[in-house]
């Protein structure tokens, strides 16, 4: 913990503190008791972004518990699955991905066959960063072990996510975005031709999308098992592949932090370098709409740009090298009425006159903490202090009103979703550090 604290924010630290500490199993720590009972990928980055700043011991096993669950080809799966607990735990539960079934999955673990956002090198420099003199040596050490993984998973994306070779990765399922039923998947979704057997009435847990959403979920996973997983399937006959602004923000950022790893640990960036300024450009070129002044994702199985413009599209702000007009234009929007300007508690996930948008509708609508730290983050790399506050002042409006929500009602602060979320916790400490 920092020392110049006051004593509301000491409170606030020990409470988050507190969450993680509960939830940590030994290994990992759960997004959250009771609702999501096993390991998520990018809530294990933001857990692991807050951990560097209370007990880095555990960050460093947090991340490596998650590339125990590495494939063979480099995927980092989306879950890894506590092989303890009952199948009925959670659903959709291995027993979907039939991990067991694929030559190149580990073999002493369970796990998904997606991926989530890729922010896995951006936490292991965040780790590195917020070491201590005394702990340098160390912190190298854990860079070097992680390094090789850090790669596959970047080779991955690069070899079997980027669809047209034209620099970006693409997501084949709406899990991928990490923002499940976000207004954005609606099209493509609604375009499915699905066969007439429902999938999943055994989905449990409310507030979550269930239902129909839940069918169209379940088939294309489905269909991705039967392909086992293979990238030529997803690009010539998988019926959701997207280029998507958050994802593509995320595996640029961590491009940039695995160059500065290269360097730390006397390997060469520059393969890491040239890869990034291919990302920055095709982010430009293919995923930027001048007309709406924000980025928006692409629908590879029609080549258009999909209508919807959500907070996904302000996430490039963590590209360094965005053009100023690019960043002026984002920030315009970010504040207008539509985002920030008419939410007590910004950052709305979506565009608050778009008529899909729901103030407690889970990514349709609500603020969540993991999307405004990604924000402050990019305000604070283009030396937007002002607007880093603005991100800052109502994230900690947030879980000081209504605890370490899971998400919160954008115009009055209500807390929803499940209690004592991890990340919600994590981000907060880096927040207060
Ligand atoms: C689900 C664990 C995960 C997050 C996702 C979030 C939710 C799970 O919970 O997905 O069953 O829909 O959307 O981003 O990683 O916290």
């Amino acid at each position: 913990m920092t020392a110049r604290l006051t004593g509301d924010e000491t409170a606030l630290w020990n409470a988050a503190a507190g969450v993680l500490d509960a939830n940590w199993t030994g290994s990992a720590t759960i997004p959250s008791p009771g609702l999501y009972p096993h390991q998520w990928s990018w809530d294990s980055v933001f857990v692991g972004m807050g951990l560097a700043r209370h007990r880095r011991d555990r960050a460093e096993r947090e991340l490596l518990s998650l590339f125990r669950g590495q494939w063979a080809d480099g995927l980092v799966p989306h879950i890894v699955f506590n092989g303890t607990l009952p199948r009925h735990a959670y659903f959709p539960g291995p027993d979907l991905w039939r991990s067991d079934k694929q030559p190149g999955a580990p073999h002493d673990v369970r796990t998904s066959g997606l991926t989530q956002p890729p922010l896995h090198a951006l936490a292991a420099l965040h780790l590195h960063e917020c070491a201590t003199p005394a702990e340098a040596e160390r912190s190298r050490d854990f860079l070097a072990r992680l390094y090789p993984a850090l790669v596959e998973q970047h080779r991955y994306l690069a070899r079997c996510r980027d669809m047209e070779d034209g620099g970006l990765v693409a997501i084949c399922h709406p899990w991928e975005s990490g923002m499940d039923n976000s207004p954005c998947w609606d099209r493509p979704l609604g375009a499915l031709q699905l066969p007439p057997a429902l999938y999943a009435p055994q989905r449990i847990p409310q507030p979550l999308p269930t239902g129909e959403d839940y069918d169209r979920y379940v088939w294309l996973v489905t269909l991705l098992r039967e392909a086992g997983y293979q990238p030529g399937y997803m690009r010539d006959a998988h019926p959701f592949l997207i280029e998507d602004p958050l994802v593509n923000a995320a595996y640029l950022a961590s491009t940039h932090a695995l160059a500065e790893i290269a360097e730390i640990i006397g390997r060469d960036p520059v393969p890491h370098r040239e890869r990034a300024g291919h990302v920055h450009r095709a982010l430009l070129d293919r995923l930027w709409d001048a007309g709406t002044g924000c980025f928006r994702a692409r629908d590879l199985r029609d080549g258009r740009l999909l209508p919807f413009v959500g907070v996904a599209g302000f996430v490039p702000l963590l590209d360094p090298e965005l053009p100023g007009t690019v960043v002026r234009d984002l920030i315009d929007l970010l504040l207008s009425s539509r985002f920030a300007g008419a939410a007590g508690y910004p950052v709305p996930t979506c565009d608050i006159q778009d008529p899909a948008f729901e103030r407690g509708g889970y990514w349709r609508g609500p603020t969540w903490i993991n999307t405004n730290w990604l924000l402050w983050r990019g305000a604070l790399g283009h030396g937007l202090p002002v607007i880093a506050d603005l991100l800052r002042g109502s994230t900690l409006r947030l879980v000081r009103q209504s605890g370490f929500r899971e998400y919160f009602d954008p115009f009055d602060g209500t807390g929803r979703g499940s209690h004592d979320y991890s990340w919600s916790a994590a981000l907060v400490l880096d927040l207060l550090a």
